[in-house]
């Protein structure tokens, strides 16, 4: 990997710049609900366009891709059931600013190089309005997507989605957070308003004068790497901002919009803090951690209580990087938001409901050189026959097989699962003959993994095993890793829910 002359980010001074909100999205006008014509739903309208954002106190402005002015784009609130649109409009410039690896599927030259198609991730959406990777949009173009809602609260994101050139649409700077909430949320008396901030983390290269650095590999003519891990870590479009806070309770909605930085977060004085939630929402209870490790495309909830700590500054690190820092006031605060005991029960599925079991084995394939090469899911390439066909409203339990060296974070469309364990296998043995042989007891998901899911990490010599009920639409959708550079070098497939089986 290349990465051509690099800003150090350590030379800069760190905290001095305050933290951005995204601002919320508005609509200013109604239209007829796809779903029900008869009644109305608010319409947004994002444009992305090309944005320039300073990133630090002393560099330039750097160049993004982003909604409306702003990069995260602005976030997107509703309630449970209540439906909305979004017309999604390319008004970006018909040239590309990163670079283009023609010998990728989807990004073949001759086609546009710039084109976009937003996916609402985690969203319950009709197979027309879920971004599928080859509805994209050129510059001028623009489709309305409608998202019925019909979930609970929890926090998803909408992000790039264009086949062959995800990893570089959303490095560019094509995501933002999409809040759904619930009366279920509403009754918990969680810290809200301006107390309840997301953190959308993304981390980035970027050249000396602060502008955008996406590395590419020795070789011209295909520029992909297989894996992005930037030096200079955004939160919210900032790097190392800070954010004053009062002596009290926080909720924080992180996300790891990162191309392929897994993030293992903790507080620089050891402070203990409590996730409330994960991907599809609250947790059944409240837990107490000191650090959590969140993957690409995972969302996690948290509640840091700075009361006691007046004057304190403390630093939200990523290992031994610092990411950004809380500067807690002196004076003392009212607390009238609570931390209850029970948040939100959920059911397990259970395996005796699976009607049908699949093993699913995530491949990495080497060039004679021994480089990575390609990824692929079950040995099959995004173009060939569709494999994965469940039956709608039925349950299955997918065995995600890991045969490679690194951790997959695995994103299934459409549904929210639950992981049933992990189990150590020899992986040799799986290659040579397909057979499973494992070398270990199962293992139950961690507790803060043990809520309703749209991620997961499916991690190296083992077998993932999450359980799902494919319900709300039949039609097509995708599975994929969401390390973006796997995903656009083949480790993503269509799979469709479908009305009977054999169809
Ligand atoms: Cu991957």
């Amino acid at each position: 990997m290349i990465v051509r002359p690099a800003l150090d980010p350590n030379l800069l001074e760190p905290f001095v710049d305050p933290l951005p909100i995204p601002p919320l999205a508005r609509s200013s006008r109604t239209r007829p609900n796809p779903a029900d014509p008869a009644h109305h739903v608010p319409y947004y309208r994002l444009d992305m366009r090309e944005v320039q954002a300073k990133v630090h106190r002393d560099l330039k402005p750097t160049r993004f891709w982003g909604f409306g002015s702003v990069s995260p784009g602005p976030t997107l609130e509703t309630r449970g059931g209540e439906g909305l649109l979004v017309e999604w409009a390319n008004a970006l410039p018909r040239e590309h600013f990163l670079p283009i690896d023609h010998r990728i599927h989807g990004a073949e030259a001759g086609k546009a190089d710039v084109r976009t198609v937003i996916h609402l991730h985690g969203a319950k959406a009709p197979p027309d309005s879920d971004g599928y990777p080859e509805d994209c949009c050129e510059s001028g173009q623009s489709k309305p997507y409608f998202y019925p809602n019909q979930q609970d609260a929890a926090m998803l994101w909408y992000h790039d989605h264009a086949l062959g050139i995800n990893r570089l649409n959303i490095y560019a700077g094509l995501l933002g957070a999409f809040i759904i909430r619930d009366e279920v949320e509403d009754n918990l008396n969680l810290p809200k308003g301006k107390y309840e901030i997301p953190l959308i983390l993304c981390d980035r290269f970027l050249y000396p004068d602060g502008q955008l650095n996406y590395p590419v590999s020795a070789n011209p003519d295909s520029p992909w790497v297989p894996e992005v891990f930037g030096n200079a870590f955004l939160v919210n479009g900032m790097l190392f901002p800070y954010l004053d806070v009062e002596q009290r309770r926080y909720r924080f909605r992180v996300l790891n919009g990162s191309n392929g930085r897994f993030y293992h977060l903790a507080l620089s004085n050891g402070q203990a803090f409590h996730q409330i939630g994960t991907d599809q929402g609250l947790l059944p209870a409240p837990i107490e951690l000191k650090s959590l490790v969140l993957a690409p495309g995972e969302r996690t909830d948290l509640v840091i209580d700075f009361a006691g700590h007046g004057a304190e500054k403390t630093v939200l690190t990523n290992d031994a990087f610092q990411v950004m820092q809380f500067r807690v006031s002196s004076q003392p605060a009212r607390d009238p938001s609570s931390l209850p005991a029970a948040l939100r029960p959920i059911t397990r599925l259970q395996e005796s409901e699976a009607v049908q079991h699949r093993d699913l084995s995530l491949e990495e394939v080497r060039d004679a050189y021994g480089n990575s090469y390609i990824m692929l899911l079950n040995g099959a390439h995004w173009n060939m026959p569709i494999t994965e066909k469940p039956v709608v409203n039925t349950v299955e339990v997918w065995n995600l097989i890991n045969t490679t060296d690194d951790s997959h974070p695995i994103h299934l469309h459409l549904v929210r699962f639950q992981i049933l364990d992990r189990r150590p296998f020899e992986d040799f043995t799986y290659v040579a003959s397909r057979t499973l042989k494992y070398r270990g007891p199962a293992v139950p998901p961690a507790p803060g993994e043990a809520g309703w899911k749209d991620t997961v990490q499916a991690h190296p010599g083992m077998v993932t095993r999450i359980i799902a009920r494919f319900e709300g639409y039949t039609g097509r959708y995708v599975w994929h890793c969401h390390v973006l550079e796997h995903e656009d070098n083949e480790m993503m497939r269509p799979y469709e829910v479908v009305l009977t089986p054999g169809t």
